[in-house]
């Protein structure tokens, strides 16, 4: 049977939640983002800013597998030949050591690398989808869309790194696509912790022009299936 929908405490105002109908969307939790000699690194960032997403993420991908929730992983990245990198994502930053170049965890930003997969604490199961993305945007030069209207999705949880890089690049790109996107504001990491809070603030803003935001408590709590909302003024 269908679970009913749920409402989550959030910004601008309670998101109704219903998993049936919304994918976990885990943006680019790669070693090349989170551990020293990646990509993130190598861009002069503190990378173990980011750590403190993993562990509230991680409860959140458990709680989301437990409901049935689709889970999509996605990594930023390129071919071995690097052609489909733009030359100007290649020149960018005049890095000493560019996209492609050899680092502590293989070839940075490279697929097939160890540096280019997902961190172990989340990892993703057999079955789950990867996605693969050359850009900051997941729905860019990807089938992730396609995905998600074959399996009847109409809602997104967004998490990842970072905030405002790949998961607003996303979130807007899913909002214009009309997907409803909540965003676990501890789920989400940045190098800069005034771009994660501003960057947090630009989602819910303007009555939620980009989507809502949340705690990984709230959601947690919802996919508990704790909270029964939307039916609770009937009969009062
Ligand atoms: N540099 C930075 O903040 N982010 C990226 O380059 N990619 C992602 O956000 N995944």
């Amino acid at each position: 049977m269908r679970p009913e929908p749920y409402s989550i405490e959030a910004e601008p105002y309670p998101f109704a939640f219903d998993p049936a109908v919304t994918a976990l969307v885990v943006i680019d939790m790669q070693r090349d983002f989170l551990l020293p000699g990646g990509f993130g690194a190598l861009l002069g960032n503190d990378v173990a800013l980011l750590t403190s997403v993993i562990e509230p993420l991680s409860q959140v991908l458990t709680a989301a597998r437990a409901a049935g929730m689709l889970v999509i992983h996605t990594r930023e990245g390129h071919r071995p030949d690097l052609s489909d990198c733009p030359p100007s994502k290649l020149a960018r930053g005049q890095l000493d050591t560019p996209i492609g170049s050899a680092g502590p965890n293989g070839r940075i930003l490279v697929r097939g690398e160890v540096g280019h997969d997902i961190v172990e604490e989340l990892a993703p199961l057999p079955g789950e989808v990867v996605v693969d993305k050359p850009g900051k945007g997941a729905f860019y030069a990807t089938d992730l869309e396609l995905m998600l209207r074959n399996a009847q999705i109409t809602s997104l949880v967004v998490t990842g790194v970072t905030t405002e890089v790949c998961v607003h690049t996303t979130v807007r790109e899913a909002n214009d696509r009309g997907f409803d996107c909540l965003v676990p504001g501890d789920c989400v990491g940045s190098y800069f912790p005034e771009f994660h809070e501003v960057g947090l603030r630009m989602i819910a803003a303007q009555g939620g022009i980009f989507g809502w935001v949340t705690t990984s408590e709230h959601l947690l709590t919802a996919l508990g299936a704790e909270r029964p909302v939307l039916t609770t003024t009937q009969g009062a």
